[in-house]
């Protein structure tokens, strides 16, 4: 599935239902950032929100889902491709979970950029977050990172819209998701 492509793009697309996150669930997606020789950025974004299926937000360094249209209550594991002063980004490449746009976890990886798919798996149990990435398509026997948040008492729901943003601003890689899994 193409997602964000040449310059100033801003694209999402999430499961139409919601999914009650209540008893936990796991993620899992592979993705693709391809140089096209017009820079670095923005990057992707696997987001948690209660807010509608249909919702996207900037482009360039807000993601395709940085804005107000959730009232900051969104939750993403970002594959953030550039480093945006703004934002307060730590340096790049690293896969981080942010909660309400806020930077709280990351693990540095290697440049992702390429044609070959990458991989990252999340999961949600016991009000923990933990997140895997590996360049092949077996997960690792541990995640990379982790975050505590019971993901109900955030939102103020269990029934949260899963799904997808990139973004690309004056610099523009091409940002693919190359098959999705969801169980629960
Ligand atoms: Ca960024």
């Amino acid at each position: 599935m193409v997602m964000a492509s040449g310059q100033d793009s801003a694209v999402s697309f999430f499961k139409t239902a919601t999914t009650d996150v209540s008893c936990g669930f796991s993620a899992s997606f592979g993705f693709i950032i391809d140089d096209v020789g017009s820079g670095t950025g923005d990057g992707l974004a696997f987001l948690m929100q209660a807010t509608g299926p249909t919702v996207v937000g900037p482009y360039g360094e807000f993601l395709g889902y940085i804005s107000a249209y959730t009232k900051g209550k969104v939750v993403a594991v970002e594959i953030d491709t550039y480093t945006s002063p703004a934002q307060s980004d730590s340096a790049m490449p690293a896969v981080q979970v942010t909660v309400g746009y806020t930077e709280k976890t990351r693990c540095g990886i290697a440049d992702p950029i390429g044609v070959e798919t990458k991989y990252v798996w999340v999961d949600y149990a016991a009000k923990v977050l933990s997140i895997y990435y590996s360049t092949d398509s077996t997960k690792p026997g541990s995640p990379c990172t982790t975050w505590s948040l019971d993901l109900p008492k955030y939102f103020g729901t269990p029934n949260l819209y899963l799904g997808f943003s990139a973004a690309t601003g004056y610099f523009a890689n091409n940002h693919y998701i190359a098959g999705v899994e969801f169980t629960y």
